[in-house]
């Protein structure tokens, strides 16, 4: 049996009653590793750079393994730039060559530079009209239900890199599920983590980090999802939040 296992965190109190989101993270995993993911996720929540959360929601449901789907890790490529500045306008010009309208552009750097609280899920917006899908816009749509294949090789092929850092990984599992969805196009992100300041923009077969995407110290993170027109935004909501998926790392080439 195979479990899914949740955790998301707060201060100020729960997400859904004003709090601001701290930290969350999730693993598909067998029943023999929870109690220690469990401890893991606890204490990631507890000691995070963004404070200690006075919120921490953990939760498991079993899934069914016939329905998990598997998926190709993205490829990875770096950009160093000198800047958060210089970071931003790399993230443009990839975005402009996924397709991204300039309109959709503009929308997504004005909602991710004008927040005020972190999201706990991403914005998700029309590629070619800017129009904004996500239902709930202090929430967006939080990716959820997925863990990388085989944990040894992609955590051994990523360090081979110089890619260990659990950000990675986590972001390139997010990353390659995202862009496994029906409808969606690109994605753009930085950390909320005041102390990582490395973001990407993923399009194509391809996750492109962007080794500046704010200034060191900000506590402000978040992600766009970009989708064509006239996606049927339900079903991907459905996939990101609710379908299994695992994501292979280092199992080719
Ligand atoms: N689903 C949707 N949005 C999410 C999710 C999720 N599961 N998790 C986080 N977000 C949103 C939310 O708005 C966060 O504030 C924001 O993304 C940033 O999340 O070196 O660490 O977990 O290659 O802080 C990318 C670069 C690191 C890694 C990203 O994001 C690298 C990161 P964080
Ligand atoms: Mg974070």
């Amino acid at each position: 049996m195979l479990y899914s296992i949740r955790m998301r965190s707060a201060i100020n109190g729960p997400h859904e009653e004003g709090g601001s989101h701290i930290s969350g993270a999730e693993r598909i995993v067998r029943e023999e590793e929870l109690e220690e993911l469990g401890k893991e996720l606890i204490n990631r929540a507890l000691h995070h750079s963004k404070g200690k959360a006075d919120f921490i929601n953990i939760r498991i449901d079993t899934l069914e393994e016939e329905k998990i789907q598997v998926v190709e890790a993205l490829h990875i490529t770096s950009s160093e730039v000198e800047s958060y500045e210089e970071g931003r306008l790399l993230g443009k010009a990839l975005l402009v060559k996924a397709g991204i309208s300039e309109i959709a552009l503009e929308k997504a750097f004005t909602l991710l530079e004008g927040l005020s609280l972190n999201m706990r899920g991403a914005i998700v917006l029309d590629a070619i009209t800017g129009e904004r899908l996500d239902e709930i816009p202090s929430r967006g749509v939080r990716v959820s239900h997925m863990d990388v294949w085989d944990k040894k090789k992609a955590r051994d092929n990523l360090e081979a890199r110089g890619l260990g850092n659990i950000h990675v990984q986590e972001a390139l599992v997010l990353a390659s599920k995202v862009l496994s969805s029906p409808g969606i196009v690109a994605e753009l992100c930085w950390s909320d983590d005041p102390d990582y300041v490395t973001g990407y923009v993923s399009y194509g077969q391809t996750y492109h980090r962007i080794t500046k995407m704010k200034n060191y110290g900000s506590p402000m993170g978040g992600r766009v999802f970009f989708v064509a027109s006239h996606t049927d935004y339900e079903k991907v909501r459905h996939y990101l939040e609710e379908e299994s998926v695992l994501v292979r790392i280092g199992e080719k080439g």
